[in-house]
């Protein structure tokens, strides 16, 4: 009896790094030895550096998030008596040595980060905790899908993927688990990104005034610490490690309507006709659960959809791609092709007595392909073919937490884990990426050189580089939509720039106001979708009376226009990881108002808008607009920033603004995405005192050529001081659509353009409304800026330099 206690005791009770024994210094840093544990200190790059601790004989290494391997880098080491010094161009490590300790530092000497000097990196059982001094004042942002504030001091967080119906705004966890987050204190940013699949925790100063802290229920205590000057170079780096968005199809960034579920076959071309007809412009139409025969994924239902490849022609024909649901489970059933297939195939997630599991989803009774076998990913893309042979490139994983009737997926299964059998404790926070990769990698490989679109609900650190992620069933409320652009943001700061929500909401009914509202928000979000829930009310752009339809019309159609920019950003985030949607946080990180409760849903999209979301039920609201000159993107009134402003925002008028100095350049309108615009490229220019860059590309949108230079990309430069805009000669052999530009002057005095043949013209970036509301005298519905400034260039693939 007292030895079993004891033992009980002896486990659950915290113990932390004992003394560092022995160590040597390694090609990246250093190995060594505590009593119990194995230590590993790998420098990744200046601004990254690897802490692994195990209790094993050697590390367990994760194989699916970090694709980056250490760079050599110029490292100074230094071994004191205490400590061990170790120090990068940005960062310094000092361990100390008779209790395996770690604080990072910068190169002037300031704390960044460093652990509990009782706690550091403890054991308890299996679980391994590193325990983090909070700093003063200190913040955290990132970590991923999360509900809750922007900065979560003082909030706890999990990761193990979870369906979550209608989830609440403060619910955790739900669909996708990234474990990397930043903190900000003292004008310092760092992240950490905790590489461990098992259950993670995340203690931001919840329940406590000591430590922030991370723990894996088991495994190894594996973590990157970055840091660098910018928030967004933190992001960089993060993504530099974890991959980056390669570039989607330019079809799935126009709108994509889909419905829980729309058939048969009439309704969808009825719905696809709509939106031509109403001159709504839209690329895509989502066929949910109810194409299948009975849930059974790879079969139609023969009677709702007895010809789907020539409604896929006839959607085609009408501009609309096709995004098909995709669930895993795969019915149990005699003589269902998949299913018998996928038994001689062995592909399917086995107990450790070596049968198949089996849950219950939407078909009945299923067994679930294990993703994390490369032979059962090479199954799927197999089973996909039948999609691609129909003309489908569009792919929406579902259900991948794993979801199940009851909720609870047994721990015990067994996974192949790519050779290294693991249980679902550390496979069920993958399975979701590793269903999004193959789907995706198979897609490609079918696609024969075309670009798959790929939507994922669950995912994990990495999931950027197979897929776009959605937040899931969310809820037709005001605190949904504000908490789901949190949301967005949140994932941005987490590597995963294409995302986006239902938009309208899943569960509920939308009111008008609502609906309206969040549509002109999803304009401005990565992945613009709108989706509604089985038994819910109509949910299209017309659906919500006349008005409502004037003002989706309004905001997709500006979506369409914004399309050279929204395609550079997402040129920009494949690259650099950079977000589309981007937290004030990460450009105004120092600045604690955007902290703030009423500021915190503000975001920019890209480098020159800044989106205000505001509430459906408000017609004048309390913004904050950080440092700088800020333009009414509508009307062009200016705002000085640094300060909190009250603006109007009826129904028709999301607060949106254009930063000073900011570049912005549109086309005219399509209706869809495939069609060509004219051939001028309006560039929007808003006089500042910053000398601004913008990165313009386009390529053909559709396949890898851009990987072999077919691009047409160059640098748009303003300089304030030497008052020219200069288009730098152009990379690349792609043909812009474009041949001339015409710069619009915002914010230009008359005077200031002499120079230049000048023309004017009222201009809207919104139409005008039809006046509804025969009590609004004021026309509110009209926004335009008058008199705006323009002047023509030909382009080419020179340099141009205007000057003026
Ligand atoms: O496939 C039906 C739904 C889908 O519409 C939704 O977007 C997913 O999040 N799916 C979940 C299955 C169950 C919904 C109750």
């Amino acid at each position: 009896m007292i030895t079993n206690n004891s033992e009980k005791l002896s486990s659950s009770r915290s113990t932390a790094l004992g003394q560092l024994n022995e160590y040597t210094f390694t090609e990246f840093g250093l190995i060594g030895k505590t009593d119990q544990e194995l230590v590993e200190i790998t420098v990744y790059s200046a601004t990254t550096i690897r802490v692994r601790v195990t209790r094993h004989d050697e590390f367990n290494e994760l194989k699916y998030s970090v694709v980056a391997l250490p760079q050599t880098t110029p490292t100074q080491i230094e071994d004191q008596e205490d400590k061990i010094v170790l120090a990068t161009e940005r960062i310094t490590l000092e361990i100390d040595k008779s209790a395996l300790r770690f604080r990072f530092l910068n190169a002037h000497g300031e704390i960044i980060n460093e652990d509990d000097h009782a706690f550091g990196t403890s054991w308890q059982g299996e679980q391994v905790t590193t325990y983090k001094k909070l700093q003063p004042e200190e913040k955290f942002i990132g970590l991923g899908e999360k509900t809750g504030p922007l900065n979560k001091r003082g909030w706890g967080f999990q990761n193990w993927n979870t369906d979550h119906f209608g989830y609440g705004t403060e619910a955790d966890p739900i669909y996708c688990s990234v474990p990397f987050y930043i903190g900000v204190h003292s004008g310092l940013a760092y992240g950490i990104f905790l590489n461990n699949s098992y259950k993670t925790h995340f203690n931001f100063g919840a329940s406590n005034n000591r430590f922030s802290s991370f723990s894996a229920d088991a495994g190894d205590m594996d973590y990157f610490f970055m840091h660098d000057e910018s928030v967004a170079q933190i992001v960089s780096a993060y993504s530099t490690l974890t991959g980056k968005m390669s570039l989607p199809p330019k079809w799935s960034l126009g709108y994509q309507q889909c419905r829980y579920s729309y058939y048969p076959d009439k309704e969808v071309l009825n719905t696809a006709q709509n939106f031509r007809d109403k001159e709504i412009p839209a690329d895509v139409i989502v066929l949910d659960i109810h194409y299948m025969d009975q849930y059974k994924i790879f079969t139609w239902d023969n009677e709702r959809f007895p010809d789907p490849e020539s409604m896929i022609l006839k959607l085609k024909s009408l501009g609309f791609e096709v995004v098909v649901m995709c669930d895993p489970g795969i019915k149990t059933e005699k003589g269902y092709e998949a299913f018998e297939d996928g038994l001689e195939q062995d592909v399917f997630i086995k107990y450790p007595d070596g049968t198949n599991y089996e849950g219950q989803v939407w078909p009945g009774w299923c067994h679930f392909p294990d993703f994390t076998k490369p032979e059962t990913r090479d199954w799927w893309q197999n089973q996909l073919k039948t999609y691609t042979a129909l003309g489908i490139a569009g792919y929406w994983n579902d259900m991948n937490e794993i979801a199940t009737w009851g909720q609870t997926l047994p721990e015990l299964m067994e996974f192949d884990f790519d050779g290294d059998t693991a249980s679902t404790r550390n496979a069920r926070n993958v399975y979701g990426m590793l269903m999004a990769k193959s789907t995706f990698e198979g897609a490609k490989e079918n696609l024969n050189g075309k670009r798959p679109f790929n939507l994922t609900r669950a995912g994990f650190a990495g999931i950027q580089r197979y897929a776009a992620v959605w937040t899931g069933d969310n809820v037709a409320s005001d605190e949904h939509m504000l908490l789901g652009m949190r949301m967005l943001n949140s994932m941005g700061l987490s590597g995963i720039p294409f995302a986006g929500f239902d938009t309208g909401g899943f569960v509920g009914n939308a009111t008008e106001e609502l609906f309206a509202r969040w549509i002109s928000m999803g304009a401005f979000t990565p992945f613009f979708r709108g989706h509604s829930n089985v038994n819910t009310r109509d949910s299209e752009p017309w659906a919500y009376g006349e008005h409502t339809e004037e003002i989706s019309r309004n905001y997709i159609n500006l979506r369409y226009r914004l399309m050279p920019y929204l395609y550079s950003m997402f040129y920009e985030a494949s690259v650099s990881g950079i977000p589309i949607n981007r937290s004030l946080a990460i450009n105004y990180t120092h600045d604690d108002k955007v902290y703030e409760t009423a500021y915190e849903n503000e975001f920019l999209f890209g480098d020159a808008i800044l989106v205000a979301p505001v509430s459906s039920q408000k017609e004048l609201e309390k913004i904050y607009l950080p440092e700088g000159k800020w333009y009414d993107l509508f009307t062009d009134t200016v705002y000085e920033g640094a300060k909190e402003t009250i603006v109007e925002c009826p129904m028709e008028k999301l607060p949106v603004f254009a930063k000073a100095s900011g570049i912005l350049p549109i086309q005219s309108l399509v209706k869809t995405t495939k069609d060509t615009p004219n051939d001028t490229l309006e560039l929007h220019l808003y006089h500042g005192s910053a000398i601004n860059t913008f990165h313009y590309y386009e390529d053909d949108g559709t396949t890898y050529a851009y990987e072999q230079g077919h691009v047409h990309q160059r640098d748009i430069r303003y300089d304030p001081t030497a008052q020219t805009l200069t288009f730098a000669a152009a990379q690349g052999d792609f043909p812009s659509v474009f041949t001339q530009a015409r710069i619009y002057f915002h914010g230009f005095e008359p005077q200031e353009l002499q120079s230049l043949p000048i023309k004017h013209e009222q201009y809207r970036f919104l139409e005008k409304l039809t006046n509804f509301d025969p009590l609004d005298f004021n026309n509110i519905h009209d926004f335009h800026i008058k008199d705006l400034a323009y002047t023509t260039i030909a382009l080419s693939h020179q340099e141009i330099k205007l000057s003026w």
